[in-house]
């Protein structure tokens, strides 16, 4: 019998969490053969849009005004851009530049994570290009010289990207050294393993599948539990100026 009215999912003033069971489906303008998952959007506070598209062989996205970034969870996709063509297996993603022409298809079923955000412009530096890679090799480094903690991240530092995103991988029993409390926001998207999540005042155990938006200055914390490691993609607004 299913939990009648119970849900791990929560809402606070300074942070969501979503789990699967609360997932609602919705069609975005010109997605085809196609449905997204909103995870966060300004509607929520939140500065940036976050869902999960889920798509049928040769479904695509629409258009995006804003920065879109993707990241290939499942299945295998297609991006033509600049007049090239480019290959998206699981672990491979895509930085698109705002108002950049651009199709992204699913060569296969697939599931990919979508993070939309206008762009910040800071004088003097232009706006990234465009850039595709694959998470497998970028190399990973330890965060705080915990070697049981890797953070991989997948966007170059440079400061003419307003965002990162980095894959952080937890050994089990491994932990953040501490509780952050900081002025970027975040999306975070569970990939693999699980843990307890310290969101605010409240621990949450969380699994693969899990969504979490954390406002700025959200009290954070987590520790990965099981026998195998807890991977997830993580968002942050990064290089410029908390003065909006
Ligand atoms: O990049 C970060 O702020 C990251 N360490 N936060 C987190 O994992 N909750
Ligand atoms: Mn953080």
């Amino acid at each position: 019998m299913k939990a009648l009215g119970h849900t791990r999912s929560a809402l606070r003033s300074d942070h969501l969490l979503q789990t699967p069971d609360t997932f609602v489906r919705t069609v975005l303008p010109g997605m085809s053969r196609a449905s997204a998952i909103v995870h966060c959007a300004p509607t929520l506070g939140a500065r940036f849009t976050e869902y999960t598209a889920e798509l049928e062989s040769l479904g695509a996205l629409g258009p995006s005004l804003a920065q879109r970034f993707a990241y290939v969870l499942a299945g295998a996709a297609s991006l033509e851009i600049d007049n090239a063509e480019h290959a998206l297996s699981c672990g491979a993603f895509a930085y698109i530049p705002e108002r950049c022409a651009h199709r992204l298809e699913a060569v296969s079923e697939s599931r990919l994570a979508i993070i939309e955000k206008s762009y910040t412009p800071i004088a003097g530096v232009a706006q990234p290009a465009a850039l595709i890679g694959d998470e497998f090799a970028i190399p990973s480094q330890a965060l705080m010289d915990d070697d049981a903690l890797q953070v991989r991240p997948l966007l170059p530092s440079d400061c003419a990207f307003d965002f990162a995103v980095n894959i952080m991988t937890y050994a089990p029993g491994a932990s953040l050294s501490m509780v952050e409390i900081h002025v970027m926001e975040h999306g975070l998207l569970m990939l693999e393993g699980g843990g307890i999540y310290r969101l605010g005042e409240s621990w949450y155990p969380v699994e693969a599948g899990d969504f979490i938006w954390m406002r700025s200055f959200c009290p954070q914390w987590f520790g990965a539990l099981g026998k195998s490691p807890a991977k997830y993609l993580i968002y942050k607004d990064w290089n410029r100026s908390p003065q909006f």
